[in-house]
Order: C-alpha cells, then structure tokens, then sequence
C-alpha cells in the first residue's frame, strides 16, 4: 500500500514524499518584495515533498492585498532567488504560485489607484486585506471594470513572464493559481463572466483565457513543470458557477493532453466545509475524466486533511495530500505525521501580517 511517505514523480518534479506544503497567503513581503525572512519560513518547512509558495503577483496589476510579494521587477526576483537557495540548501523543493487577482482587489493597490480588472464590471463582495500602520485590516473590493478583449494577451504575456522569472529565479516550476475566486476562475464560472464575446458564455469560451495562459507557460517552461489550482466549487471571494461539473469536466478533457506535472484540487469551500449540501461535486468523476482523457499528471487534493483521510484519499487513487493550516505551525509536518506526534496549533492573530512571530517561530519536534 501506498503511504504518504512514498517519493513520487510528478512531471520533472521528484517528491521524496507526498506530503505538499499548500499555498498559503502570509502578507509579509513589504512593497511586494520577498524578505530573508520569507527564506528562512520556506527552508524550516524544506521536508515537504514539495513547497508551494503563497500566491505571487505576475505583474503590478495582478495585485490585490497589502505586501503579497511579486514576480516581475529585479527587487522582486533578487528576493526570490533566496528563497529558492535556502529551500535547495534545506534538500527541499519549490514551485511558485502565480497569481492574477482579477476583481479582488483595491484601486489603493491598484497602478494609478484604477479600477481593478475583470471578465465583467461585477462587483465581488468580498474582502481584501490592506496593512494600515502595520495593522491588517479587512476592507471591502472595489467596483472593477470589464476587461478589453484586446487587453487579454498582455495579461498571457504576463503569465509567461513571470513563468520565465520563477525558472531565472531557481523554483522548480510554477502552480496556476485558478482557484478561489481569482481572475483565472472569474473566466471561468458565470457568476463572474458575463461576457459576450470569444470569452465568455459557452465553455469553450468560460477556458479560453485559462487554457491560453497554460499553453503560454507550458511553451515558456515546459508542461512538466506546469501545474495548475483548480476549486470547482468554492465559494470563496462571492464566485459562483451554474453547473461546476460540467464546466471542470470539460476542463480535464483541455489539460489532459497538455502534459502538467500535477493537478492541485481544493475539494469544497476552500478552508472551509468539504461538503456542500447545496454544490454537490463528484470529484471521482473529475479524475476519471482527465485520467480516461489520457492526462499523466500527478492528482493533488486538498482541504482540511489529517492523516487518516489523506491515507483513505492515497488509498482511493489521488497521488499527492497538499496540507496548508498545519503547515503553518508545523514546520516539521511530515516528521510529526510520521511519528503520529501531535501538532502545534495555528494562531490565527498571526496569519497575516507581522514578522517572526507566528510565522519562523513555531517549534519542532525536537525543540
Ligand atoms: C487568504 C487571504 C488572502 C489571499 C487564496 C491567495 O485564497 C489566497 C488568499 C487567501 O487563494
């Protein structure tokens, strides 16, 4: 039997176990620029068989909460850079979020203070976090504007950047962040795109954007170290589909051939509920699609996991367990799952914002 501590191959990505550090939004790199700090973060947590980052800004556009760090100036990268070194120094292994935030943003954050850009002019109600006088503070989105069509290939071209950036930066290869409610997923599910163009209504139109910025990366860096963050039904940042089983099938039929190293799946409201009596999702049957479709890549699920379920969800056929509250106490997680040691308890005071403190200074085991 397979156990989370088995290594895994997935596209050029080597796990030494199965155990994934899940994306996780900490708001601790000031105007955008990843800190030695943020190094030190991701290398204690180097065990994982793989590191994701928290989601990362392709462009100043792409930004929608106070100090998320970026991808895309030479401040930026040279933060980066080490990061990845101190993850290699650790042996561990670490791709980068990519983020376009869509509508879920501030014009405060926004280039100019604009309006933020979407697929139509919908307002999410939601909340972004700003940092005022080192406070986070939750405030309302901003009314956004509906993007021009001819404005989408520079948002591609930005993706591919920034693909391009994180291989020049070190990281082993990039996730799509096309989950919770964020531009990719706006596309995507109707209750965001209200377009009437090549863009959106049928599915073919909802997956253009999506699929353009997948070939762009995978011809930028290589699909085997492409991957992708799928919620097909979160309800997280006020995104809402009509029939989110038929739009996600159709979308494992598109990324089957494409050769992704991993698909990442947040099952049901993202650090919330698994089961939505009112969105039932058959997510067995959004495997077997891509996997009858041909697709290779390595399946990743995620949300609120122990290990009990994560073995029962190896044992069911998905290939990798992505693990993000525990992470942030857990430095040492996969030792402590390993020795079925208890964990340490996340303090929520601390998740965004702030420096060492709820952050670099959660002890192992050891300690
Ligand atoms: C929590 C706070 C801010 C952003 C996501 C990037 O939900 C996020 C996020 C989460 O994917």
């Amino acid at each position: 039997m397979t156990t989370l501590f088995d290594p895994i191959q997935a596209g050029r990505l080597h796990l030494s176990n199965r155990i994934a550090m899940a994306p996780l939004t900490r708001n601790r790199a000031p105007d955008a620029i990843p800190t030695p700090l943020m190094a030190q973060y991701y290398a204690q947590r180097a065990s994982a068989g793989l590191l994701i980052t928290e989601a990362t800004a392709i462009s100043p556009q792409a930004q929608g909460y106070s100090d998320v760090p970026g991808l895309y100036s030479t401040e930026q990268l040279d933060g980066w850079k080490k990061v990845t070194h101190a993850v290699h120094a650790a042996d561990g292994q670490i791709v980068v979020q990519l983020w376009h935030v869509g509508r879920v943003s501030h014009t405060s954050l926004q280039p100019e203070h604009q309006a933020p850009v979407a697929p139509s002019a919908l307002r999410a109600h939601t909340k972004t976090v700003l940092i005022q006088d080192g406070v986070p503070t939750f405030v309302d989105t901003s009314m956004p504007r509906a993007l021009d069509a001819a404005e989408l290939p520079g948002i591609v071209q930005d993706y591919r950047h920034a693909a391009r950036n994180a291989i020049a930066c070190g990281f082993d290869g990039v996730e799509i962040h096309a989950a919770n409610g964020y531009l990719l997923e706006q596309f995507l599910k109707t209750g965001a795109n209200q377009r009437t163009d090549d863009y959106g209504g049928n599915l073919k139109n909802r997956t253009r954007l999506l699929l353009e910025v997948v070939r762009a990366i995978t011809d930028e860096i290589g699909p085997d170290r492409t991957a992708i963050r799928l919620s097909p039904v979160t309800p997280a940042n006020d995104i809402t589909d009509d029939h989110p089983q038929q739009i996600f099938d159709y979308l494992m039929h598109q990324l089957a051939p494409l050769g992704l190293a991993y698909l990442h799946i947040v099952e049901g409201a993202t650090g919330g509920a698994r089961e939505l009596p009112d969105q039932p999702f058959d997510y067995a049957q959004l495997k077997a699609v891509y996997r009858t479709a041909g697709g290779q890549g390595a399946w990743m699920v995620n949300n609120a996991y122990d290990k009990a379920m994560a073995e029962q969800a190896l044992a069911a056929g998905a290939d990798i367990v992505a693990f993000g509250r525990p992470y942030i106490a857990n430095p040492d997680l996969v030792e402590r799952l390993q020795r079925n040691a208890p964990l340490n308890t996340p303090d929520r005071a601390t998740f965004y914002g702030g420096g060492a403190e709820g952050y670099t200074d959660y002890p192992t085991l050891d300690a």
